[in-house]
């Protein structure tokens, strides 16, 4: 078995868990904060047998399109001056980790 942990864009999450549901693909939605843009995205927790694992890839891939963004950061550092400032970025996408899953139950 494998845990798929898959960070994407607030925007694209619904239709991704609405795809896995249809398919029968179990799925957890955790709202989470990105680093770098410190706003938030979406964590997936996608629990799934090996033989599947290609298939939700490739569901994310088609579903999480990179675009890009112009975002305004605000720096944060105390003692500096407070200037935002706009940066282009990439946002949408998909960072997918794959781990091997030890054990699974359900008790
Ligand atoms: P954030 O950290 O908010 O980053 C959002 C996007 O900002 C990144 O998209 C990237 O395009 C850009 N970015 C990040 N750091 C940058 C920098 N130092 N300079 C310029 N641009 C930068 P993604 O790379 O697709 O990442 C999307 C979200 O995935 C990240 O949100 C973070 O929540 C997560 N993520 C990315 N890499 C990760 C990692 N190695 N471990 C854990 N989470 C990660």
């Amino acid at each position: 078995m494998k845990l798929i942990m898959a960070v994407v864009d607030d925007s694209d999450s619904s239709k991704v868990v609405e795809e896995l549901t249809k398919r029968n693909i179990g799925v957890t939605r955790l709202a989470s904060t990105g680093g770098f843009l410190k706003r938030g995205n979406t964590t997936l927790l996608i629990g799934l047998e090996e033989e599947r694992l290609e298939e939700v890839l490739g569901l994310l891939e088609k579903i999480c399109k990179p675009r890009k963004q112009v975002v305004t950061l605000f720096p944060g550092v105390p003692g500096e001056t407070f200037a935002p400032y706009p940066i282009e970025v990439t946002v949408g996408g998909a960072t997918v980790f794959v781990l091997n899953v030890e054990r699974f139950e359900k008790i």
